[in-house]
């Protein structure tokens, strides 16, 4: 266990801040001398990316819910295999902008999908595999849609009506509560360079949590 790397998922509905955020603890990482590897969900690998792809495009493919969450869990799958286990067994840090805590809160929580069909599909595609520490980024619904809307067009499911977009947040709200030991929740509503001073504060405690590890493996 311990001579495993550090495993950090960023989560958060949409436009956040998830991406200027992982940069921002990334940043501070490099500074203090961890490179982590940064990737992300859907995605991360060719096939990944290709799935990305399908997954986000509007094309009025009425695509349902469990072939949206049969092609996440097809994306992570070759992800874990191809980038995450084998960063992790080098002993590295992967940061990940988004992983399966995003599968519950947008095909369970949004599209309905039961929460036991989802852990079925997290047993059997990842084994052990959890994420040790966790970030989310939560804002209003209404704040996050203006940043994501005044970035560009909106993907497929982007478009979802917003009541969707509310039971994202309240699953997230709610996995983060039940996992607290895990989980650190930052408001993103506010300015960003607030929030920025929290990412940091975060990366610091993982720095400590790193450092109780190292010192433990001896
Ligand atoms: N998905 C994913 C599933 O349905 N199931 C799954 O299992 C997984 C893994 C793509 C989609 O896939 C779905 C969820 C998503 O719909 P994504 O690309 O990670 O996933 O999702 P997005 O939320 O669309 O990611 P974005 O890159 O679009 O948004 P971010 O990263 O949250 O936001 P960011 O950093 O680009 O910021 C948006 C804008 O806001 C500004 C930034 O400068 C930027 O312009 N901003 C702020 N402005 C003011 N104050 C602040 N505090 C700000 N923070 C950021």
């Amino acid at each position: 266990m311990f001579s495993r790397g550090l495993f950090v998922t960023v989560e958060g509905g949409e436009g956040v801040g998830k991406s200027t955020n992982i940069d921002c603890l990334v940043n501070y990482l490099v500074d203090n001398d961890i490179e982590p590897v940064v990737t992300r969900e859907p995605g991360g690998t060719v096939l990944g990316e290709d799935i990305r792809d399908v997954l986000l495009r509007v094309d009025g493919s009425g695509m349902q819910p469990m072939t949206e969450l049969l092609l996440v869990f097809a994306a992570r799958a070759q992800h874990i295999h191809e980038v995450i286990i084998p960063a992790l067994d080098e002993g590295r840090w992967v940061v990940c902008d988004r992983f399966t805590d995003a599968t519950y809160a947008y095909q369970s929580g949004g599209a309905g999908v039961a929460v036991e069909t989802v852990s079925r599909l997290e047993e059997l595609v990842q084994g052990s595999l959890r994420p040790d520490f966790t970030l989310l980024l939560d804002a209003p619904v209404v704040v996050g849609m203006a940043r994501a809307r005044g970035r560009g067009d909106l993907d497929r499911i982007e478009r979802q009506e917003s009541a969707f977009f509310d039971r994202v947040r309240d699953s997230y709200l709610q996995q983060a509560e039940q996992n607290s030991a895990r989980y650190r929740v930052i408001d993103a509503s506010v300015e960003l360079a607030v929030v920025q001073q929290q990412v940091k504060a975060v990366g610091a405690e993982l720095l400590h949590l790193w450092s109780d590890r190292m010192n433990r493996r001896g």
